[in-house]
């Protein structure tokens, strides 16, 4: 239904370009590198033009805000994405994922499909790739520890994967793990981690199946960097960034709540929910403001946080009910 609102036509060219497995193979590519398909690319998409958007991108565009697919704020700059980021998994450090991310394998690739579901299989990433079309969303990300990003991402929603691999009618969660494979991940092995790996992290199924759960296979129209969770990871821009796990190998459908690292770790710190609240402060910090990156000390770019990241229109009726201080 939604996905009629995406003209697929439009970003064929991306969508392809960002299939083919001999492409991500490749180390990260520099725009120039792209070759043919960049230039079509270019012409595409809002992210990467910075020209003034003709009339039928605009159309576009505007459709795309209604539906909390896109926003025009500022977007953080590609550097900035890949070099500030939190991966445990390669250390605690914002720069440690930047330096040692690379040393992961991710193809091949495969994700384990497991529980209450009708087809529960190993899935190379192509297959699953084969049944989407790849599409561009502009998301705000809010990470817990007050600062933000705005992400081109490349992807395709999460609910089409779901609807494809059948879950039973007892699926009322969905549980996500991160690859843990020791030899590759620097942080693993770090003997100060406290993380009982693998990183897992969980959603209700009728958040998984909201519109704007993403899986994204890429950013800034160029293959995902491994620092930034490749060669797939979750994006869910209404919650707080920790629960867009990154390097998924395992999906897994569960009648009862799943475990998630945040909250086993510090359940009075990280709840399940961990949606973007400015009412509800960590215990050591506040909510209410963020630090929209780029960001430097003369410049700190301080924004008030929004309810649901600001996606409210498009989430608040999955908790209609619930108390927000209590499950937060
Ligand atoms: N496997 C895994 N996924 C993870 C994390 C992590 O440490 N390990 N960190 C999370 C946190 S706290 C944030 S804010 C986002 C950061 O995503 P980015 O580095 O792409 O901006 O990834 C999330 N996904
Ligand atoms: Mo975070």
């Amino acid at each position: 239904m939604f996905k009629n609102t995406i003209p697929s036509a439009e970003i064929t060219p991306e969508a392809v370009y960002l299939k083919r497995r001999d492409f991500m193979k490749g180390s990260l590519l520099g725009l120039s590198a792209l070759g043919v398909g960049a230039g079509s690319l270019l012409a595409t998409s809002p992210a990467l033009a910075n020209q003034p958007l003709s009339p039928l991108q605009y159309q576009k565009v505007k459709a795309l805000a209604q539906s909390g697919f896109y926003t025009d704020e500022a977007l953080t700059p590609y550097d900035d994405v890949k070099r500030y980021n939190n991966f445990y998994e390669f250390g605690m450090d914002k720069t440690d994922p930047a330096k040692y991310a690379e040393a992961m394998t991710v193809d091949p690739w495969s994700i384990a499909i497991e529980g209450e579901v009708a087809k529960p299989a190993s899935y190379q990433l192509e297959d699953i790739l084969s049944w989407v079309d790849l599409e561009e969303r502009i998301y705000r990300l809010r990470c817990v520890e007050a600062w933000s990003m705005v992400i081109p991402w490349v992807g395709f929603p999460l609910a089409e994967l779901i609807k494809k691999v059948q879950p039973t009618a007892k699926a009322k969660y969905i549980q996500f793990e991160t690859l843990a494979r020791r030899s590759e991940m620097r942080g693993m092995r770090s003997l100060t981690s406290i993380i009982d790996w693998p990183y897992r992290e969980g959603l209700r199924m009728d958040e998984a199946m909201n519109p704007l759960a993403f899986l994204a296979t890429g950013l800034y129209g160029r293959e995902l960097p491994k620092q930034n969770g490749a060669p797939i990871r979750l994006v869910l821009p209404w919650k707080y960034g920790f629960k867009s796990i990154k390097s998924i190998v395992k999906i897994r459908f569960l009648e009862k709540q799943p475990y998630t690292t945040w909250q086993d770790l510090a359940p009075e710190e990280y709840g399940f929910y961990a949606n973007v609240n400015p009412e509800v402060d960590h215990p050591r910090w506040s909510q209410k403001f963020e630090r929209r990156l780029p960001s430097s000390f003369f410049a700190p770019n301080r924004i008030p946080t929004e309810m649901f990241n600001g996606y409210g229109e498009q989430v608040a009726h999955l908790y209609k009910n619930m108390n927000l201080k209590k499950y937060y």
